[in-house]
């Protein structure tokens, strides 16, 4: 098992002692908790930036956060000046550490999309482990688990298992098969599915990119319903399938918007026959399989000693109740710019955590945001 799958261990366990917790909750299965009653939160990341490029990351940088702040939850985020005493740690080393991880593609896309065929497909071809979110739910309320009526009432209903029960799930298949490249199919859904995603799993596996299957609703409804004949699927009947279309919209396509923020969407055109969907998938998984080889090379160690003349900005990036963990993704983001423009290496990026603020922010934020204008 790789050092990163290790590391999974003690965070799972809180995870899935969090079941019991999620149990309690199923009585509250119409009343999800609302945003704003959670903390706001503050996303801590220092740039160090090579010196003959200051001035211009000093236009580039608002820009970028500007597009940061479209996303949901997200309330501002204001720059510090740069420090005259840069730390001389070297900043390489979440990278190189980054690249050493489990690598994951997430497999989006309405009910009957097609997700499971092309995964099944890419298993094959390329060896990927594949998880269905779906498949292990499904798995965990038919071995009599305590939490197995609220998931089967949640899959009826096209409802979103809470994240503590499924990512549980997920994390549990990959620590036991201890492989390094996984499919995460159907999975995450929602703000909270990210969020505890972001919580447990991303600082040990690393989000390749992102599959996205479009398909229109009647055509994945004749697929279902043809489906539901002989599937055994409680949630393959006409007035489950219009929930989880209903749920897709709602609370999974601004997930997607997420992720092609970060630019790791690869939508691929699901309606087409499944051998002609085969040829846009593999497209898209050599993408994102050069992506995650070209920031592996990024990342290796050059031997060189890392410079100690950088500048060093801080910047606070805020959000609010469950989405505010989107946040930990800007460092990504940034870095990915700041190299498309600067070459590797020019900027690095550090998430230095995030942490619970304790008062509000909102009008302070904007304020700072507005002083970029
Ligand atoms: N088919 C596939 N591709 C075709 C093509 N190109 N042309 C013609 N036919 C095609 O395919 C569906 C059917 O279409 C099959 O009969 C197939 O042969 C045919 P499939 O590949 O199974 O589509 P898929 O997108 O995987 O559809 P699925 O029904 O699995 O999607 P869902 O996302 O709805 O289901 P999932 O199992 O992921 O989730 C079910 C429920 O679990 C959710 O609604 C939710 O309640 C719960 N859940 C969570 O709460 N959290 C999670 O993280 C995940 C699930
Ligand atoms: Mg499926």
């Amino acid at each position: 098992m790789s050092a990163s799958l290790l590391r999974l261990k003690p965070l799972l366990r809180p995870a899935l002692a969090a079941t019991g917790a999620a149990a309690a909750a199923a009585a509250a299965i119409s009343a999800p908790p609302r945003c704003e009653e959670a903390p706001k939160r503050v996303t801590t990341l220092t740039l160090r930036v090579d010196p003959s490029i200051e001035g211009d990351v000093a236009f580039w940088l608002p820009a970028s956060l500007k597009k940061l702040l479209e996303m949901p939850g997200m309330l501002g985020a204001k720059v510090l000046k740069p420090l005259s005493a840069p730390a001389a740690a070297a900043a390489a080393e979440p990278a190189a550490d980054a690249a050493s991880k489990p690598g994951v593609i997430f497999v989006l896309g309405g009910p009957g999309a097609g997700k499971g065929t092309q995964c099944g497909k890419m298993v094959e071809k390329y060896g990927y482990v594949h998880l269905s979110a779906g498949d292990l739910l499904r798995a965990e309320r038919k071995s009599g688990s305590d939490v197995g009526d609220m998931i089967e009432e949640y899959i009826r209903e096209g409802k979103i298992v809470p994240v503590e029960i499924t990512v549980g799930l997920i994390l549990k298949a990959i620590e036991a098969d201890g492989g390094g490249r996984f499919l995460v199919d159907g999975f995450p859904r929602n703000a909270n599915n990210l969020s505890g995603w972001h919580a447990v799993a991303s600082a040990s596996l690393n989000v390749g990119g992102v599959l996205q299957y479009d398909c229109p609703e009647e055509v994945m409804e004749a697929r279902l319903i043809e489906r539901g004949k002989t599937s055994g699927r409680v949630d393959d009947n006409v007035e489950s399938i219009r929930k989880r279309f209903a749920v897709f919209e709602r609370e999974t396509m601004p997930v997607l918007q997420y992720y092609e923020y970060l630019g790791l969407v690869h939508k691929v055109d699901g309606t087409r026959p499944v051998d002609e969907v085969w040829v846009d998938t593999q497209a898209a998984v050599e993408a994102i399989e050069g992506r995650l080889a070209a920031a592996a090379a990024a990342a290796a160690p050059t031997g060189a000693p890392p410079s100690d003349d950088r500048a060093e900005w801080r910047v606070h990036v805020y959000g609010s109740g469950a989405d505010a963990s989107l946040a930990p993704d800007a460092a990504r983001h940034l870095a990915a710019e700041a190299a498309a423009r600067w070459g590797a290496g020019a900027v690095d990026v550090v998430d230095e955590g995030t942490s619970v603020c304790e008062v509000s922010l909102k009008a302070f934020d904007l304020d700072a945001l507005r002083s970029f204008d």
